[in-house]
């Protein structure tokens, strides 16, 4: 496989931006080599700029439900581009918008745009915080929520990929509010409770955790953490960025029928580009500004391009629920491929999947949370990822992420893509 541009590009790149790239998990430390260029993308597959095509597996990490550059977006986008590209005032977009998030995701009394998952976690948890006058908040070991400082504590994603899940740069004082407990293990939640007594405003979790790799919450820690908050008067942020319309039309909260109190979005909301989103209860958003006193703020929040793209593909999502039938089909289809080839070479290696999210962990056994998740063998994961994407098969490059299916795989793709999982696993160098 030719990748002389892209190795070019790298080289270059490195000299000017960290690591080469403008996000960590791209740069392939995790997997080795050195990451591919991409050109373009159309459908289920994207083409880098040697030439190469890859059926993609990654999606821009999760936005890309239906696939690169759907024709319903890009007419969208076009349409939007010719009446300017932002304002800074409001638009009728965006109250379309914040209307439809509340039809698609019942618990969205209220909702506030903004640029990234990051800026809709950190903003939640400071609503929180600002409504309940307490300070503390508990996440889970292996769950990421993006790069705020107070998130950055044993956090997964690029964080646990590059072996440092606690950063340098988060001071001790940023830290002292993280509380952390275990994921799928209620007891211990129930023990930093009694141990912060009242000083808890909010926990935060990814119902369905893609950044440990795909590990599923179970039903009862989940019922178990909605009761316990209600109890206690704390915050239930559901962290639904890359669950959000993902794994239902109402997101893993609609899977689970559990009501957090406040929900973050993020990815598809913005048909690949840059929009996180907030929301909740009411009486919880209104103590956002300007209505009330918890400041948060942003240039290009609900920007127009961004709107144009997300309300298309949300507006997809509404004209045809029928997709996540599809998306279940597909999906399924192709765990029952990895599992074959998983068992002609006797490998009984842990695949979760939840939807047409999905994660192969190189680890013998059950994965229903962080300690099971980390005994994954990572530099056999990183094999079978450069093997995989010299057959032109665009994985996930660290063990702990997800693998997307979008609505525009076909089944040559699954085919293709089980078939070179057997032959990976099946060759001498596995
Ligand atoms: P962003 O700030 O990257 O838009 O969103 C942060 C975030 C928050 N919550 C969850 C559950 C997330 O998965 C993310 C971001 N996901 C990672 C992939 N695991 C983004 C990819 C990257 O960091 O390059």
């Amino acid at each position: 496989m030719k990748t002389s541009k892209s190795e070019k590009l790298f080289n270059e790149a490195q000299k000017l931006i960290p690591g080469g790239v403008n996000s960590p998990v791209r740069a392939f430390k995790a997997v080795g080599g050195s990451p591919v260029f991409i050109q373009r993308g159309e459908g289920s597959k994207f083409y880098d700029v040697d030439g190469n095509e890859y059926i993609d597996y990654i999606g821009s990490w999760g936005p890309h439900l239906f696939g690169h550059n759907p024709p319903f977006i890009k007419e969208a986008l076009l349409k939007a581009v010719e009446d300017g590209t932002s304002f800074g005032a409001p638009t009728e977009l965006e109250v379309k918008m914040a209307k439809l998030i509340s039809e698609l995701v019942p618990s969205i009394e209220m909702v506030r745009m903004v640029n990234s998952g990051t800026e809709a976690t950190m903003s939640a948890v400071r609503a929180a915080r600002g409504f309940t006058g307490k300070e503390k908040f508990i996440k889970f070991e292996g769950c990421y929520h993006g790069h705020a400082d107070y998130f950055l504590i044993k956090a997964g994603s690029g964080a646990l990929t590059l072996g440092v899940p606690t950063s340098p740069g988060v001071t001790k004082g940023n830290a002292a509010d993280t509380l952390l407990a275990d994921y799928n293990d209620i007891d211990s939640v129930k023990k930093i409770i009694k141990q912060n007594k009242n000083e808890i405003a909010a926990v935060i979790i990814e119902p369905i955790a893609g950044n440990m790799g795909v590990v599923p919450a179970e039903k009862k820690f989940l019922e178990d953490l909605r009761t316990i908050c209600s109890e206690e008067k704390i915050v239930l942020i559901f962290d639904e960025v890359m669950t959000g319309f993902r794994v239902a039309k109402g997101g893993a909260q609609e899977l689970y029928g559990i009501k957090p109190d406040l929900s973050t979005f993020g990815k598809i909301i913005g048909g690949g580009l840059p929009v996180g989103a907030f929301g909740g209860k009411k009486e919880i958003m209104q103590m956002i500004a300007p209505s009330g006193p918890v400041y948060q703020a942003g240039t290009l929040s609900g920007n127009p391009l961004a709107m144009a793209a997300g309300y298309a593909a949300l507006s997809h999502i509404k004209s045809n629920p029928d997709i996540y039938k599809s998306l279940e089909e597909k999906s399924s289809y192709l765990e029952k491929g990895i599992r074959e080839a998983l068992a002609n070479v006797k490998k009984n290696y842990a695949l979760n999947r939840v939807g047409s999210m999905m994660t192969l962990f190189f680890t013998e056994g059950e994965v229903n949370n962080f300690k099971s998740a980390v005994k994954s063998d990572t530099a056999l994961y990183g094999k079978f990822y450069g093997e995989m994407l010299k057959r032109g098969i665009y994985l996930a490059p660290a063990q702990f992420e997800a693998a997307f299916v979008s609505t525009v795989h076909s089944k040559e793709d699954l085919d293709k893509t089980a078939l070179a999982c057997m032959e990976v696993l099946l060759s001498e160098n596995l």
